[in-house]
């Protein structure tokens, strides 16, 4: 399954917007949560609804439809803190390792009102939130350097004494880090990079792994805390931070634990205060409601779609058995929603479900337009497919 990490320095509100994008999620969910650790949660992507189109209510097997949107279960990581000389050893477990390897995109959470220091103590004064980004992107790089170019020595000697392509032999030394020979090729013709591996200066390897990095783990800058940042600081960092978002973990939460206690009757911009609600309750709630209504605050549900579909240009598609009824044999609708990678084509499909369906693929059904595709047909975002093959 599709999986993000939040990462950053201590104090930054990781572990809150964990539990803000997860709470109550698992159980609604239907998913197999005894698999999940303490710090791996789901949240959603969301999508309309092909049932709506259908005109009859869907039954998802994983995640969930409400008011013709279907929410798409990926997994978040709530990745231990990072600190400032980590990837020289410095307090850096096989936990940060572990987290940013298994996650295919990360979220560099930032304390917004630059009140944190770079170990996670508090700040006396304000401090750019610039320089958290700098600092612990560096870090993360690093890091990822070091693991690429640990041997080095001994792996440039051989590859060059070979004479293999410098791309074939990155390819393989890079497999394990899921990315391919095809991409390490693109990376290079980027830049202008010693032809053999040996004449590699450390700065060779740095930028590389730089590049590397950023094509296989795109950085989201979320910057929390947003509800105590003045509108000026958060203009300001718009215009000079890329793929930046403002959010509030707090407020997040706060909503969450409203609507648990019925106080709210949503999580959403519109929420109704219940008269249940005391004066004071009612009061911060009105705020919190202010707050969302900003253009500037992104709600962190809508990143977690923008960073799947937008960044990952990741696609949902429905296969079903029965093209007409969009059912699976037992007569389900729409039961499977699959995020795949844009540009899968309906063999992609066929493998995915199985790869007894996708060796004895024949053909498959566009289920909108009824018409036959063939194995190289790309997919596309929301469609509705039948996969016919040889069965065993
Ligand atoms: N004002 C404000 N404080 C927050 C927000 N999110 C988290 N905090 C506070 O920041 C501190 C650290 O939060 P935590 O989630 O434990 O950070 P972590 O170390 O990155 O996991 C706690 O005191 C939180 O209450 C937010 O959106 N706004
Ligand atoms: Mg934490």
């Amino acid at each position: 399954m599709l999986k993000f990490g939040l990462v950053g320095k201590p104090n930054v509100g990781k572990s809150t917007l964990f539990s803000a994008l997860t709470k109550n999620q698992v159980e609604i969910a239907n998913y197999p949560f005894t698999t999940l650790k303490p710090n791996v949660g789901v949240t959603f992507v969301r999508i309309p609804c092909p049932h709506m189109e259908l005109g009859k209510e869907c039954n998802p097997r994983e995640g969930f439809c409400k008011g013709g949107i279907r929410h798409v279960p990926v997994e978040v990581v709530d990745v231990p803190g990072l600190i400032p000389g980590a990837s020289q050893g410095k307090g850096m477990g096989n936990e940060f390792m572990d987290g940013v390897r298994d996650s295919q995109a990360l979220c560099h959470v930032i304390d917004g009102t630059g009140m944190t220091m770079p170990d996670g103590t508090l700040s006396e004064q304000r401090r750019d939130p610039r320089e958290d980004i700098r600092i612990i992107e560096n870090e993360i790089i690093t890091w990822f350097a070091d693991r690429i170019f640990r041997d080095w020595d001994r792996f440039s000697k051989k590859a060059d004494s070979t004479g293999e392509r410098t791309d074939r032999s990155l390819g393989r030394k890079l497999a394990s880090f899921g990315i391919s020979e095809k991409e390490v090729a693109l990376i290079l013709s980027k830049e202008v990079f010693p032809a053999k591996l040996g004449l590699w200066s450390e700065s060779d390897a740095r930028d590389f792994a730089e590049a590397v990095f950023n094509h296989i783990k795109p950085v989201f800058r979320i910057l929390n805390k947003a509800d105590s940042m003045d509108s000026q600081s958060i203009q300001q960092m718009r215009a000079s931070v890329e793929r930046v978002y403002f959010i509030s973990a707090e407020y997040e939460l706060a909503l969450e634990k409203a609507f648990e206690s019925h106080l709210i009757d949503s999580t959403g911009e519109d929420f109704h205060i219940s008269d249940k609600a005391t004066k004071q309750q009612a009061a911060v709630l009105a705020r919190i409601k202010e707050f969302f209504r900003s253009p500037e605050i992104t709600r962190i549900l809508d990143i977690t779609g923008e960073l799947v579909q937008k960044s990952l240009g990741y696609i949902v598609v429905f296969p079903v058995v029965d093209e007409s009824n969009w059912t699976d044999n037992n007569g389900n609708i729409l039961p499977d929603a699959l995020l795949m990678p844009s540009g899968s084509t309906a063999h992609d499909l066929a493998f995915r479900i199985h790869t007894d369906i996708g060796e004895g693929f024949i053909r498959a059904v566009d289920c909108r337009t009824r018409r036959v595709i063939g194995k190289d047909h790309i997919l596309q975002n929301s469609d509705v497919i039948r996969i016919i093959a040889k069965t065993k």
